[in-house]
């Protein structure tokens, strides 16, 4: 149905049809016309919508450059080889296939459109096509498996300094894989690992970020909890841009991370945070419990005072600012 309503539209360029003459040529009913016009939105398709006259294309998904991307990038290793696909279930599966088959460290796969696109714990991630940036790259890094949740902290710098070097807003850092903007969501970050007898095989870092979203694109549940670049900012981002920066951010910080450890990322992952030195609440024991975030340790732990006294470490799970 989503395709014969585009080839509707594309057979009237730049005309109005009305939900009466689409409901009479698809032969459904004009709430049907309604669902699938708002499922084609959150594919990235923009409609004009005017009262009497109808509906009339305005926009439709945009495709990423991938020639213009590589030619801009600069890293050894980070992105050096990309396999772009238009639509998956999730990049992080593709890629956990490429590092079983032995790709090398720095592999990434890109998609236009995610249609199960997942956060942690079960959760999904939403993912219209070609507005956002849906990617997993693959590392190799020479460190004990139980460092693994440093580097998701090394992601959330990386992908911060991008985002504000790039499209110059104020994206801060929420303990342990958030980005946000004045509160709202603009990016996850998801750290899959593979390990054989505790030794640390790969990690395929997965990362969304809601680029060029419109308000339109993001389903009800999403409206007050997240946002995007282009609404924040309120210009158009250059995707291309903003994933080349956060290569090269991430293979910066990824080398001096082997030199010479978590200490220098800690230090500013600490000054882009904005969930350090206030009051939180956090899970404790499967119950929500209020307290002051201290620090961060070497395991990438939130440190937390409790009203009592007593200090708590958060490893996992969600804190409310
Ligand atoms: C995350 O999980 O934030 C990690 C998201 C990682 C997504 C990338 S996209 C490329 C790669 N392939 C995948 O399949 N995944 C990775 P979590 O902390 O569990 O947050 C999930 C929550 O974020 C959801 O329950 C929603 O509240 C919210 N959310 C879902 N989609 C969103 C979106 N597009 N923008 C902002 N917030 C969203």
């Amino acid at each position: 149905m989503n395709e014969q309503i585009i080839a509707l539209f594309e057979q009237h360029p730049d005309q109005f049809l009305s939900g009466e003459q689409l409901s009479e040529k698809l032969n459904c009913s004009r709430t049907a016309i309604w669902k699938h016009i708002e499922i084609l939105r959150q594919q990235g398709y923009m409609f004009e919508a005017v009262p009497r006259r109808g509906y009339r294309l305005i926009g439709r998904p945009e495709k990423l450059d991938i020639p213009s991307l590589k030619s801009m990038l600069a890293t050894k290793t980070l992105g050096r080889t990309i396999h772009y696909v238009d639509e998956i279930d999730s990049t992080q599966t593709l890629a956990h296939q490429f590092a079983e088959q032995g790709a090398e460290e720095g592999h990434l796969v890109i998609a236009e459109r995610q249609t199960a696109g997942r956060g942690r714990m079960g959760r999904r991630w939403h993912s219209p096509k070609g507005k956002g940036i849906w990617m997993s790259l693959l590392l190799r890094p020479r460190v004990p498996l139980h460092f693994t949740p440093q580097l998701t902290l090394l992601a959330a710098v990386a992908l911060c300094r991008a985002i504000r070097q790039t499209v110059k807003v104020e994206a801060g850092i929420k303990w342990p894989n958030d980005l946000l903007i004045d509160g709202k969501k603009i990016s996850g970050i998801l750290l899959e690992t593979s390990a054989e007898d505790e030794r640390l095989r790969y990690i395929v870092a997965g990362i969304g970020i809601t680029a060029n979203l419109e308000p339109e694109h993001f389903p009800e549940e999403l409206r007050d909890v997240a946002t995007s670049l282009r609404i924040e900012s309120g210009q158009p981002v250059d995707r291309e841009v903003l994933i080349s920066s956060f290569l090269q951010q991430f293979e910066e910080l990824y080398e001096l991370y082997h030199e010479q450890g978590f200490a220098p990322i800690r230090l500013l992952w600490e000054a882009l945070s904005v969930s350090l030195h206030r009051r939180i609440r956090c899970q404790k024991g499967g119950e929500y419990v209020e307290g002051y975030a201290e620090s961060i340790d070497d395991s990438g732990a939130l440190s937390v005072v409790l009203h009592s006294g007593e200090r708590i470490k958060v490893y996992s799970g969600e804190v409310e600012l």
